[in-house]
């Protein structure tokens, strides 16, 4: 048996910042989509994780991330993590115009990718200066190998520049030190691994990722 079932669709997005957590600690675990009407446990949406060691759900990405990042030994400042882990949840709400609600159209794209998605970009990489990271080497907070808080920045913005790679310049230009963390997470053996079995260019799915990528293409 794995060590843990992950609930979620098939895609990166949220599932990603879950799977990097899991492939770090070293920890098994196998997928499936579930229902919130036919599990017991109450929730509304998946994410939802399953540990087999007790039989015990937990949902919502930050609660799940900070769960196996205390039980794994991932967290190295735990505060400032879950500040970064809400930072992530609040750019993954705004980059799917609040989960969808809403398609992009070009006005609404060139103001995000003009203010709002640089600024995060920016305030990111202004973590990762202030807290020992360079473009060549280092971590979060000085640890040597990756935290929850460097692969939870490597997860939200890996994966947006991987699978969404007309959004890479704009990475580099406002986060040039980011950009090199995040490369560098993304580039270890565990992560290296999981990332191979997402080859698709596939990131959020749904009606709200292809009016992204129409964005993309008209910008290219
Ligand atoms: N706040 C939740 C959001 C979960 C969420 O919105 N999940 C999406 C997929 S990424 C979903 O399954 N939406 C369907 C729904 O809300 O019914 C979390 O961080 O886990």
């Amino acid at each position: 048996m794995t060590d843990y079932t992950l609930h979620y669709w098939p895609i990166p997005f949220r599932g990603h910042f879950i799977r990097f957590a899991l492939a770090q600690a070293g920890a098994s675990w196998d997928e499936a989509m579930t229902d919130p009407a036919e599990t017991e446990y109450p929730f509304l949406a998946q994410p939802l994780l399953t540990d087999h060691a007790t039989g015990r759900h937990l949902s919502q990405t930050p609660a799940i991330l900070m769960y196996l990042g205390g039980k794994h030994g991932l967290i190295a400042a735990p505060n400032e993590t879950l500040r970064l882990i809400c930072d992530a949840m609040d750019v993954l709400y705004e980059i799917t115009r609040y989960h969808g609600a809403q398609m992009w159209d070009r006005m609404a794209w060139a103001a995000f990718t003009g203010d709002r998605l640089p600024r995060w970009m920016s305030v990111h990489e202004s973590v990762a200066v202030a807290n020992g990271v360079t473009p060549d080497q280092g971590f979060l907070f000085g640890v040597d190998t990756p935290s929850l808080a460097d692969l939870t920045l490597a997860a939200l913005w890996h994966t947006m520049v991987d699978k969404l790679p007309g959004l890479r310049p704009l990475l580099q230009h406002n986060a040039p030190t980011l950009v090199a963390l995040v490369d560098r997470v993304a580039a270890r053996a565990e992560i290296a691994r999981l990332r191979a079995d997402w080859p698709e260019p596939l990131y959020c799915g749904g009606q709200i990722e292809a009016s992204l990528r129409a964005m993309l293409e008209a910008a290219a």
